[in-house]
């Protein structure tokens, strides 16, 4: 039987089906979302509660002209399925298929690439004033849900929209959750707006009957106003936008098709800045996702019949984020100093456990990462250990409170930069690709990178004693599996560790590429090339002696990091050879180059970027070729480099 959804080439096909049609239309929007995520992963609940909101405004508005401003931008799939994309749908969040997040080089659809939450609104309002400019028409449509609407970045565009008090439409899809449930004041407004809203028709009925009434209505009306604060927002629901010079429309039942689309015919003709109030259910239609949102926000493959993950049985050593988040339990509980702050990522930071053992020194401040770090500087200066958990990737937004507010008063916050590194299928808005660079060159804060999950426990213990900022970052993944010592130590401040000796080459690793670095040492050993390999542990400061100790032995030096070359460790390790005289040496650095590193399998990347074992043992098998080939070189003469002669062009 065929699909209307496979009628539906773009957004105009829409347009065409009445409200039945849109109904059957959403069903099976559900059916393929659902069925494409079990098998890709991807962002579940979140695009399952806006399937009807993202029919209607396509049915309403035309695209382009008109344009949409998904914020965050994971909930964008129904608007993909619609926009010419159902053919490569499966091939969603796969290596060189369909981002999982907007995107403009993949269709003239997609207005703005995101990613990171709260740019709607601002990129809309953007957006809205050059055409103003240009002269040409069109609606632009930020859709911000209240998790992200909590984001400073959020209200900065508001401001802004309030005080131009030109036309821009936000859409505020509110399903009371964040990636976990919405923290916050902004959150518990929302709630009250929405329990309200039965109250408030009643107060509006009261009012206009109250201003019917010849003089004494008007003045009881008046003292009622004046009598209590609270009842303006009984009265004038939304007041808060109101006040902010946006005129609030809502709240809307968002799975209504028929509410939707009389409340967006009208909005469509209005003027000015219009806020339209829209609630949602996140996991709307599979009742696994209805039932544990949080759970189906972001996910693994998975069996829809049971909503399990399908993932092999085998004993799988635990991930960065839960040793993380086991280790900090057990140094809070001999610390009541330490306290943790994620910014609404509870879950995704590995600090569940934490938030139930010390509730009262547990803070979801939000997806507000600036608040957080500066929030943290207070704590700091009042003599607490604050723990600031955050992804790789969003800390990049809270660059100058690092800087600014923490390091140059040299205040003891902790950073843990969970997702360093390659993340994979969430692609380059979600790769912990700078933290290496936006970090090194920042006074007082030391910078370190475990090799290994049993090294994360003792760097976070030295985090936590030494008297200053610390910043040490994780990957996304398992750890390698080593065995975990009991008694936590800390780490001599600076010091690197020499994992293999060998004459021929030497390989400078840190965090997650000490391992395959490692491995690729062993191959070269198999044809007889000895190469020492260092796990240098701190990006900052780095072991100067050990680094360029080795560095001399062997005249040949490969760097290896996953992050971007520039401003990176690769870079550091030049700088400290430079300082040192050392300009004899042959550097060769792998990391990323200068580009945004695409989304696919962590694997597949890491290959195509060389710093996997095969990369590195290929890169120093090229390096000592060159070597063997260049008479004039004094190496030369190791001997055991003629094990790499046979193999010369
Ligand atoms: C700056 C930033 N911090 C954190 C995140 C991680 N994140 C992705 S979606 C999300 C929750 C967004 O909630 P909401 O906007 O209400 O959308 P919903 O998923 O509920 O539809 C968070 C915290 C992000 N994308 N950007």
């Amino acid at each position: 039987m065929t699909r209307l959804l496979d009628h539906i080439r773009y957004p105009a096909d829409v347009k065409k089906l009445d409200l039945e049609g849109m109904t059957t239309l959403c069903k099976e929007i559900r059916e393929e979302i659902l069925s494409t995520v079990s098998k890709t992963g991807g962002h579940l609940s979140s695009n399952l509660g806006v399937v009807e909101l993202t029919v209607i405004l396509h049915h309403v508005f035309d695209l382009p002209p008109d344009k949409l401003v998904w914020d965050v931008g994971h909930q964008s799939y129904a608007h993909k399925l619609l926009t010419g994309r159902r053919e490569r749908f499966q091939t969603l969040r796969q290596y060189q298929g369909l981002s999982g997040f907007p995107k403009r080089d993949e269709s003239p659809f997609d207005s703005f690439d995101s990613g990171h939450s709260g740019t709607s609104i601002s990129a809309a309002l953007g957006m809205a004033e050059a055409r103003r400019k240009k002269g040409e028409g069109g609606r632009v449509i930020a859709i911000i849900g209240d998790g992200s609407m909590t984001a400073g970045l959020a209200f900065e565009g508001l401001n802004q929209v309030g005080h131009l008090e030109k036309d821009l439409i936000v859409v505020l899809n509110d399903n009371e959750m964040s990636i976990s449930s919405n923290v916050g004041a902004l959150s518990s407004y929302l709630n009250r707006l929405m329990t309200g809203q039965f109250v408030n028709r009643f107060r509006e009925e009261i009012k206009s009957f109250l201003e019917t009434l010849p003089s004494i209505g008007k003045s009881v009306l008046r003292f009622a106003k004046q009598a209590e604060e609270s009842l303006k927002g009984f009265l004038m629901p939304g007041l808060l936008f109101e006040e902010l010079g946006l005129k609030y429309i809502g709240p809307i039942d968002g799975h209504r098709l028929d509410y939707l689309l009389e409340t967006f015919q009208n909005v469509k003709n209005l003027k000015g800045p219009i806020l339209v109030h829209v609630i949602t259910k996140k996991g709307k239609g599979y009742p696994p996702a209805e039932r544990d949102p949080s759970r189906y926000h972001s996910v693994s493959p998975f069996r829809i019949e049971t909503g399990e993950p399908i993932s092999s049985k085998t004993f799988s050593p635990p991930t960065y984020t839960e040793v993380f988040g086991q280790t900090l339990c057990e140094l809070a509980k001999e610390d009541r100093r330490i306290i943790a702050i994620t910014a609404a990522m509870q879950s995704g930071t590995g600090l569940e456990e934490f938030s139930r053992r010390f509730p009262d020194r547990f803070y979801d401040i939000g997806i507000a990462e600036q608040h957080a770090v500066t929030f943290a500087a207070g704590l700091a200066l009042e003599g607490m250990k604050p723990v600031v958990a955050i992804y790789s990737t969003f800390l990049q937004r809270a660059y100058d409170q690092i800087l600014q507010d923490v390091c140059l008063q040299n205040l003891p916050v902790v950073f843990a930069l969970d997702r360093g590194g390659i993340v994979g299928e969430d692609g380059p808005t979600h790769h912990g690709l700078f933290d290496f660079s936006y970090l090194r060159h920042v006074p007082n804060l030391i910078i370190m990178a475990p090799k290994d999950e049993n090294e994360l426990r003792h760097m976070m213990k030295t985090a936590i004693e030494y008297q200053g900022p610390v910043a040490f970052r994780y990957p996304k993944s398992k750890g390698i599996g080593v065995k975990m010592d009991e008694v936590l130590r800390s780490i001599e401040i600076g010091k690197g560790e020499l994992l293999r000796e060998g004459n021929d080459a030497l390989i400078l690793a840190i965090g997650s590429t000490v391992y395959p670095s490692l491995l690729a040492a062993e191959r070269l050993e198999e044809m007889g090339i000895k190469v020492a390999v260092i796990n240098t542990r701190f990006l900052k400061p780095l072991d100067g002696d050990l680094l360029c100790d080795w560095a001399k032995r062997t005249g040949m030096v490969l760097t290896v990091e996953e992050n971007v070359l520039q401003g990176g460790f690769g870079s550091a390790v030049l700088e400290l050879f430079q300082e040192r005289g050392l300009f004899e040496i042959e550097v060769k650095r792998l990391g990323i180059p200068d580009l945004f590193v695409e989304h696919g399998s962590p694997s597949i990347l890491r290959g195509k970027y060389r710093i996997d074992e095969k990369g590195i043992f290929e890169e120093l098998q090229e390096m000592l070729k060159k070597r063997v080939s260049n008479s004039l070189f004094p190496r030369l003469e190791s001997p055991s480099l003629t094990a790499v002669q046979p193999n010369l062009k």
